[in-house]
């Protein structure tokens, strides 16, 4: 890709766990681009929903070269790294054209799969508890999940999935929220629990000590600012919920 004549347009936002996969994997290929940072406090401009994303979310990637017959936007993070995965083979995986590459392109994929379906969403869970028993549990459900799935599927992480020794398309999707899940344990607002339990699997806790030192993980990562970010957003739904209690 260095070498082709490609244009390549990042629509991002810094705090966004999905637009940090696609700056982790340009990171990773070495990919120059130009960035429009999009306001998420603010709604989403007409020229935006019409020319770039008609859902009004961020990431989204615009490219345009010859080789691809003209311009090209896409949306969805998980779509965009794929794409750019797929573009420069051999990188972030390696081309799915031979049955190894397509057997490690599966096992890649099985993994991103479990993380999004049997794991990610307890951090949203934790943020929605009420109590500190309701916090606590769910922080031990989380923990168990890791345990139970992705523990095993990291057995052979060296130090990156499946032997890698260098970042893969499983850790581009998930750094994200591995930065987050100790950034935000250490501020508790995540609890502390839940990295106390993790530090007893030690597949993943080696492989994520691993994922927290990649320089095209912390590229744009400013962990206080996420911190106090997702305080605040915890706040405001704290109070969105007490209207609706006292008319309970
Ligand atoms: N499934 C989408 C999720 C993207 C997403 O939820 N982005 C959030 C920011 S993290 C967003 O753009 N929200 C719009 C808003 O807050 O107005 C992806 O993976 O790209």
């Amino acid at each position: 890709m260095a070498g082709d004549n490609y244009g390549v347009t990042l629509y991002t936002y810094h705090g966004c766990p999905y637009a940090h996969r696609v700056h982790i994997a340009l990171a990773e290929l070495g990919v120059k681009y130009e960035e429009v940072i999009i306001d998420l406090d603010k709604p989403r401009e007409q020229w935006y929903l019409q020319q770039v994303n008609p859902r009004g979310l961020v990431p989204a990637l615009k490219i345009s070269s010859s080789a691809l017959g003209g311009e090209h936007v896409l949306i969805e993070s998980e779509i965009i790294v794929q794409f750019l995965a797929d573009v420069v083979p051999g990188v972030l995986a390696p081309a799915s054209n031979t049955p190894q590459g397509a057997i490690a392109r599966a096992r890649i994929n099985y993994f991103i799969d479990t993380w999004n379906t049997k794991v990610g969403s307890f951090m949203f869970n934790l943020f929605r508890v009420q109590t500190d028993v309701e916090r606590e549990a769910c922080s031990k459900e989380w923990i168990a999940a890791i345990k139970k799935e992705i523990e095993p599927l990291l057995s052979d992480a060296k130090p990156f999935f499946g032997g890698s020794p260098s970042l893969t398309l499983a850790e581009v999707n998930v750094a994200p929220f591995v930065l987050r899940i100790y950034a935000l344990a250490g501020a508790d607002v995540l609890p502390k629990s839940l990295t106390d339990g993790l530090d007893g699997l030690p597949n993943f806790t080696k492989w994520a000590q691993s994922v927290q030192q990649v320089p095209s993980a912390l590229n744009i990562w400013d962990a206080p600012k996420v911190v106090e970010r997702t305080k605040e957003r915890l706040e405001r739904m704290k109070h969105a919920k007490q209207p609706q209690a006292a008319k309970a």
